[in-house]
């Protein structure tokens, strides 16, 4: 490319980024004026667990990288950190097992991403809370009508459609998980679907589905945000919320609802035993030679070819490991139904209906999962229009 087409993208880009960090200072005053006094001193809080200046310093410039944003926007992730306990947040659960709660709120080694989720400024969360009954209802119903149209509803577990939603009931008044769904989601600022199950359906909805469970968008017809696994990691949960914070609207998703900075590469892609994959090095079997050498897990199930995730970059338990770094293949757990499409868990998909051979596997995830590729545009927009943020 000759020089002066160079410097041109540069200005281009350089304007860019500009102009979006003028909406992001923009929409920060509004979030000052707009919602409640921050509820915890994050600050404070990291003090308390031994979290140094540094090290949010440190945890502000990964987020800000994860975040696909250049380093000028770190100031503003610190902002919206901060401002963490200003987003009201109503959490409903559903057909699930509350493992995405559990992994988020019960880490025995916190990061910053963890203590963040501790500063959340929770209106309504069913396992949390100590109201039951008639009080907990009434409670919901505050909080939705306080903060009308300004809180994210987070949401665990899928929605049974069978007998008219009568799988699920929830609370004295014996309302369907459907009626709640649509009581709560329609009034919120945007919906996040934490895990694969109010995402996809995912566990409840694996065959034979005897309830007909399916994700929450599906069931009521509303765009999410999905931030798919069973469960999920805190780091995409809290990122899509900062990303809110600082723009007024969710960042732009997959076909599948998923965030494109957290979900638009393959497991496959960054796998740190992808060089054993290249070079034919395969585990044959549990506790073979290969596996005390840490080659590639593809023969015994591995499905990181077809799942998208960034599962390897930033790993669970403050970045300490991440499934195949465990010794175990991923089992695809970021992909609608991968309890029916990617099993057998532990072995390979049957590669006569894949093509075979494994120089043909990039290509089958490229196959199986390119129609999450090809709906970005459309579904971005759409979540664009959902979500009632600033403009
Ligand atoms: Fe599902 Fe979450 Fe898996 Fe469990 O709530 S994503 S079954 S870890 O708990 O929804
Ligand atoms: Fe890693 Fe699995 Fe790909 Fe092997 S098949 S390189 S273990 S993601
Ligand atoms: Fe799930 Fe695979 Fe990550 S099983 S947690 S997507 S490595």
């Amino acid at each position: 490319m000759a020089k002066g087409n160079n410097s041109d993208y540069k200005k281009m880009i350089d304007k860019q980024y500009k102009d979006l960090m003028k909406h992001c200072q923009l929409h920060m005053e509004q979030v000052e004026k707009n919602l409640p006094e921050p509820k915890e001193d994050l600050h404070e809080l990291l003090k308390e667990r031994g979290f140094s200046r540094r090290d949010f310093v440190k945890w502000t410039s990964a987020m800000t990288a994860a975040l696909m944003l250049p380093p000028i926007f770190r100031p503003m992730v610190a902002k919206a950190a901060e401002s963490f306990s200003r987003l009201p947040v109503v959490w409903l659960h559903f057909a699930e097992c509350t493992g995405c709660s559990e992994a988020f709120l019960r880490s025995s080694y916190p990061n910053v991403d963890d203590i963040l989720l501790e500063t959340i400024s929770l209106e309504y969360h069913e396992t949390l809370m100590a109201a039951s009954g008639y009080q907990a209802e009434k409670n919901l119903e505050d909080a939705v009508k306080t903060f009308d149209g300004k809180f994210i509803c987070v949401i665990e577990g899928g929605l049974p459609r069978g007998l008219n939603g009568k799988y699920l009931t929830l609370g004295p008044k014996g309302k369907t998980g459907i009626q709640v769904a649509k009581e709560v989601a329609t009034k919120a600022a945007a919906v996040v679907c934490i895990g694969s199950c109010s995402a996809y359906g995912n566990i409840q909805a694996a065959k034979p589905n005897p309830t007909d469970a399916v994700g929450i968008s599906k069931a009521i017809g509303v765009s999410t945000v999905n931030i798919a696994g069973c469960p999920p990691n805190a780091v995409n949960f809290t990122g899509t919320l900062l990303h809110f914070l600082m723009f007024g609207s969710l960042p732009p998703v997959d076909g599948l609802g998923r965030p494109v900075w957290a979900y638009g590469k393959r497991i496959h892609d960054y796998c740190e035993r992808r060089p054993h994959y290249d070079a034919s090095e395969f585990v044959e079997e549990w506790g073979d030679k290969g596996a005390l050498k840490g080659w590639c897990l593809y023969k015994v199930g591995c499905k990181g070819p077809y799942t998208y995730a960034n599962c390897a970059k930033v790993r669970f338990n403050d970045g300490i490991s991440w499934p195949v770094m465990a010794g175990h293949g991923c089992i695809g757990c970021t992909e609608p139904g991968f309890w029916d499409t990617m099993a057998p868990l532990e072995k390979p998909l049957d590669e006569k209906t894949y093509g075979g051979g494994e120089r043909t596997v990039d290509n089958i995830g490229i196959a199986l999962t390119g129609v999450a590729v090809a709906g970005v545009a459309a579904h971005a927009v759409a979540s664009g229009i959902r979500h009632k943020g600033d403009k």
